[in-house]
């Protein structure tokens, strides 16, 4: 069987390529403004179906997001089988596809695709696509749908769902009727799935004040309100704010994650109460971040690094508690505060293993590990429990009572943490969790360790993809000589850490420096961002801290 020639090329004359379409399949699928996208759209429907039929219809997921950016841009990516982001040696073929200049040139790439990856065109195809809430989402779904036509896949449409549902949704339908069933494939499943989880975790508890969410008035909003239905508000008490998300040019704005991460602040016209806890997800609730403040109004942010070691900890003693012999692991990046590694290896004395941008490097590393916990410090991660593991979490017969209810309270945790990727709803109930069992305010959870001062800066670059690094990028090889410069910089400052790297999800190169005191902090990364800037920058000099 061959590929319809005529069918692809037709389509793909109702999608020709922008000039300023997306070049790469970067960190998080491709991403760019919503204007330059609709060729990109189309053609990832192409390779979606072309991905299920490789893989012998089993269902591929196409989610419709550019995530924390701002609400213009949008952008896609794909689901694997088991939920997982699209294997790496597929990227490739998604980068081909796009950048092919014409239609003819299109219907030639996706022909070379096919021989090279050697994908049987006689097997079914299955595709289940969602998308956030950007207006641009209705006419570049429409685009994915077109792809997927051309291929003759059957499709889903999930609707607005947030990423992490997209990917519960691959999962549960390539294990329905399997022993690894992951659970009902809808929507209303993943509530169901995570409230019975919760109410086994938290009946009986002395509830916490409320937490406030800040939904970066994205899908989050609606999704979070939907499972808090499911939930009831007695068992789970969560206030909303920034929760608009239909009024355009609202997404992100001053709020959300990313906002509150890099920024080192609350949302913008959200007063926090001192000691409350208050949490932001991003624009397609894959991330979640913490903070509260102190008696004296000072903002105190408890980041995706302070939920790996609070999720790690508590694992920890349930695993030693239930009686099982199986081993923790953490799995970081170079953003990772070193006050958090430190805490990690030295007071947890769990190891840590540090790896390169991006939720596919992540997960792979967590793997390895019995139980893998992963987190980005800007808030994406979750937990992953191997196969063996889960084994053991189910036969293990417990030795006493309170093993008994650390093995139930584990077996809970395993539902309630969404295994796909990180997910901002099953992490929040992750960590309150842990704070209910605990009974902790923010502020004894923020006691395990202090932060090193540190900065985050974009700096505009003429070429960004002239910047390559290694050591899990902790070091840039080109442009030339960039690193000893860095090196230099670092050594003037106490307790100095830089490193500089491209983003694969904006068009800027991105700066991280830590150090002994804010002031040395903000210095060292106002230099390195010079540095960058003066040999390669691209406009005015960022803003100095
Ligand atoms: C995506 C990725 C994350 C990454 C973030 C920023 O997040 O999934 O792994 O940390 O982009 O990446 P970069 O620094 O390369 O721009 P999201 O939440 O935007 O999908």
């Amino acid at each position: 069987m061959s590929v319809n020639e005529q069918a692809v090329r037709a389509a793909s004359a109702a999608h020709p390529r922008h000039p300023n379409s997306p070049a790469t399949y970067g960190t998080a699928g491709f991403r760019a403004h919503s204007d330059t996208l609709d060729s990109t759209m189309f053609r990832v429907g192409l390779l979606a179906a072309l991905r299920s039929k490789k893989l012998a219809g089993q269902t591929i997921g196409v989610m419709v997001t550019a995530s924390h950016n701002p609400e213009q841009d949008n952008g896609v990516k794909l689901v694997d089988p088991h939920g997982e982001m699209l294997h790496s040696s597929w990227e490739a073929y998604a980068t081909q596809l796009a950048n092919a200049p014409s239609d003819e040139a299109l219907v030639a790439t996706l022909k070379q695709v096919v021989q090279v990856a050697e994908v049987d065109l006689s097997q079914p195809a299955k595709v289940v696509y969602g998308h956030d809430s950007r207006p641009s989402c209705r006419t570049l779904v429409r685009a994915v749908v077109d792809g997927l036509t051309a291929l003759d896949a059957e499709q889903v449409n999930a609707g607005l769902v947030t990423t992490p549902q997209l990917h519960y949704l691959v999962r549960c339908y390539n294990t329905a009727g399997t022993p690894q069933a992951y659970g009902e494939p809808s929507v209303e499943g993943y509530y169901q799935k995570l409230a019975t989880a919760w109410t086994t975790l938290a009946t009986g508890r002395h509830l916490l004040p409320a937490l406030t969410v800040d939904c970066a008035n994205g899908v989050g909003a609606p999704k979070l309100k939907e499972f808090l239905k499911v939930v009831g508000q007695d068992l789970l008490p969560v206030i909303t704010v920034r929760d608009n998300h239909t009024l355009a040019g609202n997404l992100n704005m001053n709020c959300g994650a990313d906002f509150v991460k890099t920024q080192q602040c609350p949302p913008r016209n959200v007063e926090l109460v001192p000691w409350q806890r208050y949490a932001s997800f991003d624009g397609d609730a894959d991330r979640i971040v913490f903070y509260y403040a102190d008696g004296t109004g000072t903002f105190h942010l408890l980041d995706g690094d302070k939920i790996a070691g609070l999720a790690a900890g508590f694992i920890m003693d349930l695993v030693k508690d239930s009686g099982l012999g199986v081993k923790v692991g953490v799995v970081q990046t170079a953003y990772a505060n070193g006050a958090s590694t430190k805490y990690l290896t030295e007071v947890l004395g769990v190891p840590v293993q540090c790896v390169p941008t991006g939720v596919k490097h992540l997960h792979h590393a967590a793997e390895s590990f019995d139980i893998g916990v992963y987190f980005e410090a800007n808030g994406h991660g979750t937990v992953l429990f191997s196969p063996s593991t889960l084994a053991a979490i189910n036969t293990h017969t417990p030795a006493s009572p309170s093993a008994a209810a650390a093995l139930a309270n584990l077996r809970a945790l395993v539902d309630l943490i969404n295994q796909t990727v990180g997910d901002a709803i099953s992490d929040m109930l992750l960590v309150e969790v842990v704070l209910l069992h605990r009974q902790w305010t923010p502020a004894q959870w923020d006691a395990a360790y202090t932060d090193y001062p540190n900065r985050l800066v974009k700096v505009l670059v003429q070429d960004r993809h002239a910047f390559t690094t290694s050591d899990a990028e902790r070091k840039v090889d080109t442009p030339a000589g960039l690193q000893d410069k860095i090196d230099e910089a670092v050594k003037e400052v106490v307790g100095g850490r830089s490193f500089v790297r491209p983003s694969g999800t904006e068009d800027c190169v991105r700066v991280y420096a830590e150090a002994a005191t804010r002031s040395t902090a903000d210095e060292l990364a106002n230099k390195v961002a010079g540095i960058v800037h003066s040999l390669a920058g691209k406009g005015p000099k960022p803003a100095s801290f």
